[in-house]
């Protein structure tokens, strides 16, 4: 496999054998970010083989200012095009690389797909960092219970209805709204070790569903251990983190 083998940038050689358009893409990540993860198995998830370059979030090379306007990964470079945030890398794989499809092909299905992906974006994810940096205690409980109310609200609304019994959000089919939570799911731990979140083990098809996206091979393959995210996420918990990230979400309400 040279799917996301990683490389020093400086050293990147022309690959033989490949179709064109597979042979140029290079993901620019980090290994701790969730962003990232989500386009790194939406490129294993479609067997593209991909250069996978690491930055380091904290040191950031010359470079990457000049392709990441918002200073952050992922990015993805395809040819000459660079594109960052990772739900609109992760559209653009599927509309280039079609096969397998991770959207509905039908306007509502999509229409659908964007409003869970728009729901982790924009509220879930917000909330999962806001409760991480706050130091507030009272802040915190009110992060909790927002954060329980998003789990409820995914329990009843993403996973019923029409999309059959799972494991997936779209029932058998893996999606980009999969695509979305699975990075968040993971480092859930760190809520669990700093602010004693737990998830509910009453959203039964929630709890379904974070066991099938721990299990998918593309989540399994750019996965990490508990411990790993515990000391990842130790500079948020104790609000010293001073990346865009942190110093972003504490800005938002
Ligand atoms: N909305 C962006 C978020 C990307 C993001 O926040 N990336 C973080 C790492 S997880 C980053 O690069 N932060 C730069 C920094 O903190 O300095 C996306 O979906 O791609």
């Amino acid at each position: 496999m040279t799917n996301g083998k990683k490389r020093n940038k400086d050293t990147s050689k022309t690959r033989l054998g490949m179709n064109r358009s597979q042979s140029e893409v290079e993901i620019i990540s980090a290994d701790v970010c969730p962003f990232a993860q989500r386009s790194r198995i939406v490129l294993l998830e479609k067997g593209v083989d991909f250069t996978l370059s690491e930055i380091d979030l904290k040191n950031k090379p010359d470079w990457f200012s000049r392709i990441s306007p918002y200073s952050k990964v992922p990015v993805l470079r395809h040819g000459e095009t660079n594109i960052y945030e990772s739900a609109i890398i992760n559209e653009y794989l599927d509309e280039v690389f079609p096969e397998p499809p991770l959207i509905p092909g039908d306007p509502a299905g999509r229409a659908e797909a964007r409003i869970w992906i728009d729901f982790c974006d924009n509220r879930f994810t917000v909330t999962f960092y806001k409760l991480l940096l706050e130091q507030d205690n009272d802040k915190q409980s009110k992060y909790c219970e927002r954060m329980l109310d998003h789990l409820r609200f995914l329990e009843t609304e993403a996973l019923s209805g029409s999309h059959g019994s799972g494991p997936h959000w779209r029932g058998k089919a893996f999606s980009l709204v999969d695509v979305s939570f699975a990075p968040f799911f993971e480092r859930f731990v760190a809520l669990e070790h700093y602010r004693d979140l737990v998830i509910p083990q009453q959203c039964t098809r929630l709890c379904a569903w974070i066991a099938a996206l721990a299990e998918r091979e593309s989540v399994k393959q750019t996965a990490h251990s508990r411990d790993y995210f515990i000391k990842r996420y130790a500079s948020y918990a104790d609000g010293t983190a001073a990346g865009v990230t942190a110093s972003e979400m504490r800005e938002k309400s």
